[in-house]
């Protein structure tokens, strides 16, 4: 057996939550990461056959049925990462009746993963029903989405075109917009159910006073989306209180998304 902690799917996992720590998104225990790997991927580094433990969900999610995934552990820090792995996340497989996850790493020595698991795991059956290269969902408390939050009305249309509006980028970066929860206690199934209807329309969904999730296909895309919107949900915060001369228009929106023909969730635009 390798070294899973020389895993690059390990190494890369604990890096881009260093990064967001250092970013100040992770406050505490603040935010979780999920990331389905493929049995070739971890084969190298444990025997799949071995669990340590047995851990029931409340939901059923036998659609996951065999699934492996590398998640953040409940109460880890994710500053806390890069020095100890094994203390602060794990890898998991849905049990074949999908009522419960097998420890198959990690979590040492008596933890277990994030208590936002459930939202994690509706968001990967949602995303993984319309693009089978889904992979990661990542769950992070950035300042400027949340603090827009509370001076932005909070539907989704409008969030997404006053971001939208701000630069080129964004709706390259997500033609399927915004999505925004009314607010909700996290970790409920209700919350999680909610989540990931959202989720079907869009890879972005705010929760108000709290954070975001974004979903993609690897790391690198679903941070980069997370961080698209968080520094124009950053820009729009510096120029709110301006008066306002000019953005980006429909017109100029439908223009881009003709030259690189995007798909645009359709009744974002006028
Ligand atoms: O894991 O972010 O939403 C801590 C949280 C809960
Ligand atoms: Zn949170």
């Amino acid at each position: 057996m390798q070294n899973m902690l020389q895993a690059p799917f390990l190494l890369e996992f604990c890096r881009i939550l260093d990064h967001m720590y250092r970013l100040g998104w992770a406050e505490r225990n603040g935010g979780n990461l999920s990331v389905m790997l493929d049995e070739g991927q971890i084969a190298p580094y444990l025997d799949t056959k071995q669990v340590l433990r047995t851990l029931p969900i409340r939901l059923n999610v036998q659609a996951l049925a065999g699934r492996f995934f590398l998640v953040t552990g409940t109460g880890c820090y994710f500053r806390n990462m890069l020095h100890d792995p094994q203390g602060n996340c794990g890898i998991l497989r849905v049990s074949p009746d999908g009522c419960s996850l097998q420890v198959l790493w990690g979590y040492e020595p008596n933890g277990a993963p994030t208590s936002e698991t459930l939202p994690h795991l509706m968001c990967h059956l949602a995303r993984l029903q319309l693009d089978p290269g889904h992979r990661v969902v990542l769950h992070t408390h950035s300042p400027g989405l949340l603090a827009m939050t509370f001076v932005h009305p909070l539907d989704g249309r409008s969030f997404t075109r006053s971001l939208w509006q701000l630069n080129t980028e964004c709706i390259q970066v997500f033609p399927d917009g915004v999505g925004v929860m009314p607010w909700m206690v996290g970790g409920t199934n209700q919350a999680a159910e909610a989540t990931a209807t959202k989720m079907r329309d869009s890879r972005l969904v705010v929760w108000p006073h709290h954070g975001v999730w974004g979903a993609g296909s690897t790391i690198d895309e679903t941070f980069g989306l997370v961080e698209t919107a968080e520094k124009h949900a950053q820009l729009y915060l510096s120029i709110a209180h301006l008066p306002r001369l000019q953005h980006l228009t429909d017109d100029n929106l439908r223009q881009i998304a003709t030259h690189f023909g995007l798909t645009v969730r359709e009744g974002l635009l006028v």
